[in-house]
C-alpha cells in the first residue's frame, strides 16, 4: 500500500477532482445549459488543468475516452452508481470490478457508501471488496460519504457530517468526500473526527465564482484537504478562470478576494 501521499491524485497533500458522472447520476438534465459538456472530452480537456489532480468518471466515459487524455489526466474510477429513474431507498449498482479498473488505467477508485439507507449494510460489504482489492493494486479509495435514507431527513447537518467523515475513517477510505455541512466549525468538527484521513468537499449545484470560492476558502481553512468539484467547474463559460482562483485558494491558501482580485 503506497502513502496516500504519493499517489498521483495527491498534489503537496491536496487533492482535486473533477467528477463528472452527472449524466448517470442526474441524468441529462446537468446538461441543458451547456450542451457542448455532453461531450466528455470537452470535461477531459479541462482536466489537463494543473489544478485538477484527478477526473472521476463511470466505467464508460474512462473507456471511451481516457485513452486520449491518460498522459495529461488522473483517472478516478466511480465503481458504483445510480440513475434518478427509479425511487427507493439510496442505493448505487457497482458496475465495475478493481481490475478491470487498473486495467483500464485508473489511479484511484471511487465508492458511494450511503450511511443510513436501508441498503447500508450491503454497500459496507460491497466497499470492503473494493478497498481491500484497491490495496492489492496500490489503488487508494475515495469514499463519497453520503449519509441519506429514509431516515435522515437533512443530509447536511454538522452532526451528520461528522457521522459521514468518521464512517469513512472506520471502513478504510484514504479519502473522504462530504457534503459542506454549513459553517467553518462544523467543517473542522467534521476533520477533527477524520483522524488523518483526508476530507474534500463535495462541489455542490452552480453558484456564483466569490460564494464558491469563499466556500472553499471556509473549508480548506477548516483543515480540509480539497474538493471534489463538478457543475460549479464545468457547468462555467469559462471553467479555467475558476481553475485558476482554485488553484490559489486550495494550493497556494490564497483567500478568494485574492485569487479573484488577480
Ligand atoms: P457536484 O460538484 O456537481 O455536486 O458533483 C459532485 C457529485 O458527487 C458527483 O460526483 C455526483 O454526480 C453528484 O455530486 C451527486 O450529487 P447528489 O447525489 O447530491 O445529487
Amino acid at each position: 500500500m503506497i502513502p496516500i501521499d504519493d499517489s498521483p491524485i495527491v498534489r503537496d497533500g491536496k487533492v482535486l477532482i473533477l467528477a463528472m458522472d452527472h449524466g448517470l447520476e442526474h441524468g441529462p438534465v446537468d446538461f441543458e445549459n451547456v450542451p457542448a459538456k455532453l461531450d466528455p472530452s470537452t470535461v477531459f480537456e479541462t482536466a489537463t488543468h494543473d489544478a485538477v489532480t484527478a477526473m472521476a468518471v463511470q466505467k464508460g466515459i474512462a473507456e471511451g475516452y481516457y485513452p486520449s487524455y491518460e498522459d495529461d489526466v488522473n483517472l478516478l474510477l466511480k465503481i458504483n452508481g445510480t440513475s434518478n429513474l427509479w425511487m427507493g431507498e439510496p442505493d448505487s449498482a457497482v458496475n465495475c470490478s478493481v481490475d478491470y479498473a487498473a486495467e483500464i488505467g485508473a489511479d484511484a477508485l471511487g465508492f458511494t457508501v450511503y450511511g443510513g439507507s436501508n441498503n447500508e449494510i450491503e454497500m459496507v460489504e460491497e466497499f470492503r471488496d473494493v478497498q481491500e482489492a484497491g490495496r492489492e493494486h496500490d489503488l487508494p479509495t475515495v469514499m463519497w460519504s453520503y449519509p441519506r435514507g429514509q431516515g435522515l431527513k437533512n443530509d447536511t447537518k454538522p452532526s451528520t457530517i461528522s457521522y459521514a467523515t468518521r464512517l469513512a475513517l472506520e471502513l478504510g477510505a484514504d479519502v473522504a468526500k462530504v457534503k459542506y455541512p454549513g459553517s467553518k466549525e462544523a467543517m473542522a468538527h467534521a476533520v477533527d473526527c477524520a483522524g488523518d484521513m483526508k476530507v474534500v468537499m463535495s462541489g455542490g449545484s452552480k453558484t456564483s465564482d466569490y460564494e464558491f470560492l469563499s466556500t472553499v476558502e471556509a473549508v480548506m481553512d477548516a483543515g480540509a484537504k480539497g474538493l471534489a468539484v463538478g457543475r460549479n467547474v464545468w457547468q462555467r463559460e469559462d471553467p479555467t478562470h475558476l481553475l485558476d482562483a482554485l488553484e490559489k485558494v486550495i494550493y497556494e491558501g490564497e483567500t478568494a478576494d485574492a485569487a479573484l482580485d488577480e
